[in-house]
């Protein structure tokens, strides 16, 4: 027989502060809770109108008790906002060093592929002590992907992609919920995330089962090297990387900053790179005509993150 769970696991150093955080927010609100209520209960009793305690006249000379009053509540909620500004930003910021999965949920399974061309469905595999990386989109309605034991949790939207991150720090079986209610099989748009050992995580990474027997994964497995063949072949038309080409230089400037024609700058990250494909004429690089045509219904979603996974793989700037 299994114990009944009344909590999540707590499977990261995150999950734990973002448990003593929680623990903060309930204490302060029990411990105010409890003193306001007692106090009204007690002052309703003792100063009933039937009582003879003493009421003396209004006091003027309040000034310790007032600035008590907002300097300690002000100090309780900077606490908070700052506990937890400190747990958003390392929540939304992946260190470098992570290994990318892509993610796609569809009505009502998660798609996951890693970063040589494996693929997987509802179960995540990842290796201990190594930061994942999650870049994420929906092939429908608004999805969101959930690890209660880590304590993350991140809208997974149709049309741009979101990114969510964590550490898995011991090997084991956790839950992954759809926790964004996504039609009739929501409640069954579960998978399990699957923490090895490294070793063990790079043995089961380099094989995939064909009729039931393993095999090794081959390069054209590779997301990155498939995306490479269909930039080749339709963007690298204008996208020569030579002077005087029509379109600007895409190559290894992934994660760079992007000058454009209204004098703004943006980040070439999935989201541009993606969006320049589909409303190519929306952001118009600086120094070329707006000639490009929407490669939407041209390219598959699918071929659209290969082509971005070989940008990124050719990539030489930081991609965050
Ligand atoms: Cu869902």
């Amino acid at each position: 027989m299994k114990a009944v769970k009344t909590a999540p696991e707590v499977a990261s150093i995150y999950a734990h502060q973002v448990d003593n955080l929680y623990a903060y927010l309930l204490g302060v609100s029990i411990f105010f809770t409890v003193v306001i209520c007692a106090l009204i209960i007690f002052f309703s009793v003792r100063y009933r109108r039937q009582s003879d305690a003493d009421r003396p006249e209004a006091t003027k000379d309040g000034k310790l008790l007032e600035i008590l009053g907002s300097v300690i509540p002000f100090i309780l909620v900077m606490i908070m906002f700052f506990w937890g500004a400190k747990l958003y930003f390392d929540a939304r910021i992946p260190p470098k060093d992570a290994i990318e999965v892509l993610v796609t949920g569809k009505q009502w399974m998660w798609k996951l592929q890693h970063p040589n061309g494996k693929r997987e469905i509802n179960d995540l595999h990842v290796p201990v002590g190594v930061p994942i990386k999650l870049t994420m989109t929906s092939e429908d309605v608004i999805h969101s992907f959930y690890l209660p034991d880590f304590r993350k949790k991140m809208d997974v939207v149709p049309g741009k992609y979101s990114q969510m991150w964590f550490l898995p720090e011991k090997t084991g079986t956790y839950n992954i919920f759809c926790a964004e209610y996504c039609g009739t099989e929501h409640s069954l748009m579960v998978g399990k995330l699957i923490v090895m050992e490294q070793q063990e995580y790079a043995e089961w990474l380099s094989h995939r089962m064909v009729d039931g027997v393993a095999a090794p994964i081959v390069a054209s497995d590779d997301p990155a090297e498939a995306g490479k063949q269909i930039f080749e072949s339709n963007c690298m038309v204008c996208h020569t990387g030579k002077a005087g080409s029509i379109g600007p230089h895409m190559v290894d400037k992934f994660g760079s900053m992007r000058q454009l024609e209204n004098g703004e700058e943006i980040l070439m990250d999935d989201n541009y790179v993606r969006n320049s494909m589909i409303n190519p004429n929306e952001h118009i690089a600086k120094g070329y005509p707006a000639a490009m045509t929407s490669f939407k219904g041209t390219l598959n979603p699918k071929q659209m993150n290969q082509v971005i996974a070989y940008l990124k793989s050719q990539s030489t700037e930081a991609a965050e």
